[in-house]
């Protein structure tokens, strides 16, 4: 019987019981190398990709994690990778060539950022970067020799929002490429498959994972696409998720549609509260109605997921004061952890950036970002008020 729920799926999807023990979930297969009975089914294996040959090539962890992402996302195919930057620069390095253009958010992933801004060009590849939350903007970027659009959606760390519909629907105008970093929203909260989008990347690290312990990236979408990234540049690359790691992060899936109903839960509670508190001048949260992007957001996400920024009155020294003075918030970058993580942007994550960068990405020297866990949300209402007192 096929199931379709999500949360039938979460749990269900790609575990299969071990044929030897009886083991219920997918045991974990630690081996770099599978054996075969003769020098035919050697080559049938390396001809036709029918059962295992080498770990780089495939692992029956990586299957089981890779099956139950693509079924979250209904995708047809998904691979995983070590990290999410592993997804994201495997993706656009196979999907591009020498003087390919590439229009893509001013707000992404600041190693994203970096890839498309400082490495691509080395080898002939140019990005022009716009507010894509304004779909215009991405349509007068558009040259003759673009080959995708990459948007970032809410993105890190200013939560800017973008119709994914409407990116969509012009990509497809124009012949190209669709890609989306759906790592803040999850396929609990965001399905952009369903929306017309061509590839979905993850960061698995964060909220898949859920309890950070693990590296984990993938790249959702239709299955031709999704083998040619794998036997293209995955393999040669190497950006290969090891079995414990998508074992580890296969496990923090079956919990994802509980972990987030409360991620949004709790976000939605303390950004009300930071909303209301006067030592801040503004909460940057798609489920507050005062955020330029809640109607979009509303739209396209079922919840806005547990990942915040608020800006603190007294700008880059009042920032790491406050974040200083926090007890049981870690100071920590990365997010979608059990535990509430946050982190002065300008100081840390996006230290790398320019200032210009920073600036257009929107994150001012007094923004600190919170990834709101699933403790109690008065405890963390609690330390943030005492922090900011
Ligand atoms: N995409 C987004 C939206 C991310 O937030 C990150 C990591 C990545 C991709 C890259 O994933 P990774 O390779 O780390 O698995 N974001 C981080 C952050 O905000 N703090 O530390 C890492």
């Amino acid at each position: 019987m096929k199931y379709k729920k999500f949360d039938t799926l979460a749990i269900h999807a790609g575990e299969s019981t071990d044929p030897h023990t009886g083991a219920v979930d997918t045991p974990i297969y630690q081996a770099t190398t599978f054996a075969y009975e003769s020098a035919d089914e050697g080559a049938e294996r390396f001809a036709h990709g029918t059962g295992f040959v080498y770990t780089r090539w495939g692992n029956p962890n990586i299957s089981a994690l890779q099956e139950k992402i693509a079924a979250l996302e209904g995708g047809e195919a998904c691979l995983a990778t070590a990290t999410g930057m592993a997804a994201v620069a495997t993706t656009i390095l196979q999907l591009v060539q020498s003087g390919d253009h590439i229009v893509a958010s001013n707000y992404l992933y600041s190693a994203t950022n970096t890839l498309c801004a400082k490495y691509l060009p080395k080898f002939g590849v140019q990005t022009s970067f716009v507010d894509t939350s304004n779909p215009k903007n991405v349509e007068r970027t558009i040259q003759k020799n673009t080959k995708l659009v990459y948007i970032e959606t809410p993105s890190n760390p200013a939560l800017q929002i973008t119709d994914i519909k409407a990116i969509t629907t012009l990509s497809k105008q124009a012949g190209l490429l669709s890609l989306i970093d759906n790592t803040f929203a999850t396929p609990f909260n965001q399905k952009p498959i369903a929306l017309g989008l061509d590839l979905v990347i993850h960061s698995a690290t964060k909220f898949l994972c859920g309890h950070g312990d693990a590296m984990g990236g993938a790249v959702i979408g239709k299955k031709d696409l999704i083998e040619q990234i794998t036997k293209g540049m995955h393999r040669d690359l190497g950006g290969v998720i090891s079995p414990f790691n998508a074992w580890l992060i296969a496990r923090g899936i079956k919990t994802l549609s509980v972990r987030m109903e409360r991620h949004n839960r709790n976000a939605l509670e303390v950004a009300r509260f930071l909303q209301r508190h006067p030592k801040v001048e503004r909460v940057y949260y798609p489920g507050l109605p005062e955020h330029p992007g809640h109607e979009i957001a509303k739209k396209q996400m079922v919840g806005f997921s547990g990942v915040m920024s608020f800006e603190v009155k007294g700008g880059y020294e009042s920032g790491k004061r406050t974040v200083n003075a926090l007890k049981l918030c870690t100071q920590a970058v990365s997010l979608g952890d059990t535990r509430t993580l946050v982190c002065h942007s300008a100081s840390t994550t996006h230290s790398t950036v320019t200032p210009e960068a920073r600036r257009a990405g929107g994150i001012t020297d007094g923004l600190i970002r919170l990834s709101v866990g699933l403790e109690d949300p008065q405890d963390i209402i609690a330390d943030l008020d005492q922090a900011l007192g």
